[in-house]
């Protein structure tokens, strides 16, 4: 079943600013889509119910894409729990109540793979949450998403809510968060490698042994993937989004090192965590609604690493600009 959204439509993307949201709004925009509400975190504090409802009823939104949230990297989930936990569980809960409250005609709630257990069969399907304890560098994290999922699914069970839930993989594109503290591998080794270039050294310093697998999706074909269980999908309980492909850190490393600097050398630091030791989705299920990815990695890391160099010095989360005068 396919629901038409029309054009004008007027469809919240919470979390605008951020590398989903951005796509998310760059995907609306090519579709044609008009009435596309944002709020920015200074405008609005999505962990504030009161602030939450008086948005909502001031600008009465049919359609939600709730991508909001405190994200970040094995460092700073593990060295961050409070904010990782209360953020993002107080940002799904006032927004998912708003929604009911303000009779949103639909919502959907963007997870993350983090809430399948560390030790899940692989390629993780969805019937593996909640069968098994959680990685720990991400539990906190992974509570609060997994606290999303069954938000959904309790208002769709007890108000009759069309709220869905959306788990992709890890993702990387335009609007990433280059700082090496708080960042992902993705665009944590495209700011290494591309710092050590310029820096003319060869040395590239990767946390863990490098073993660990990870799958990437491209942003852009997850704001597709979105944009596609908006309008045809209407099940509880998560769906996974993904490519169903991983490559090991050190596979990764040696690809953004053919990129960007490519007679640079891969150091090893084994004292910092590897995490998850893999982390595959299954997709066979959103595979057979009719959507794949079509974005390949090494062509999307390529396209990362052009955007990163055409922004350096206009507000990359993480790089300083360039020094003026
Ligand atoms: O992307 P990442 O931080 O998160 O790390 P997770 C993935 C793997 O890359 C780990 C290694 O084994 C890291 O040790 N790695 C190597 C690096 N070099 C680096 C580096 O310079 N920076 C970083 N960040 N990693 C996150 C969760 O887990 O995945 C979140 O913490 C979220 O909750 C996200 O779910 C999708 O894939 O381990």
């Amino acid at each position: 079943m396919t629901t038409d959204i029309p054009l004008d439509a007027p469809i919240f993307v919470a979390g605008h600013a951020g590398l989903v949201g951005s796509a998310i709004v760059r995907r609306l925009e090519h579709e044609g889509f008009t009435n596309i509400l944002t709020a920015r975190r200074d405008q609005l504090d999505l962990r504030d119910q009161a602030a939450v409802n008086y948005w909502f009823r001031a600008n009465r939104p049919q359609y939600v894409y709730l991508v909001a949230g405190t994200v970040g990297g094995i460092l700073a989930n593990s060295t961050r729990p409070a904010e990782f936990l209360y953020d993002n569980m107080m940002i799904h809960a006032t927004v998912v109540h708003a929604a009911y409250l303000f009779g949103v005609e639909k919502l959907l709630y963007l997870g993350s793979s983090c809430i399948y257990p560390r030790l899940a069969p692989q390629p993780i399907t969805e019937d593996a949450l909640l069968t098994g304890p959680l990685e720990p560098t991400n539990e906190a994290y992974a509570l609060a998403k997994i606290t999303g999922i069954k938000l959904c699914d309790a208002y769709r069970f007890q108000y009759g809510c069309n709220f869905i839930s959306a788990m992709p993989t890890n993702l990387y594109g335009p609007n990433d968060n280059f700082d090496l503290a708080s960042s992902h591998v993705l665009p944590a080794l495209i700011r290494k490698f591309h710092d050590a270039k310029e820096r003319g050294e060869t040395a590239v310093e990767i946390w863990g042994t490098g073993t660990p697998r990870r799958e990437f999706l491209h942003v852009d074909d997850l704001a597709d993937a979105c944009v596609f269980l908006m309008k045809s999908y209407e099940e509880p309980g998560p769906i996974n989004v993904g490519t169903g492909v991983d490559v090991t850190i050190r596979e990764l490393a040696e690809i953004i090192r053919d990129i960007v600097h490519p007679t640079a050398e891969l150091v090893f630091d084994t004292t910092k965590p590897d995490g998850m030791p893999r982390k595959v989705l299954d997709v066979s299920r959103i595979n057979s609604l009719g959507w794949r990815p079509t974005i390949e990695l090494r062509d999307g890391i390529a396209a990362t690493y052009r955007w990163f160099l055409d922004h350096q010095g206009s507000g990359i989360r993480g790089v300083a600009p360039a020094a003026v005068g």
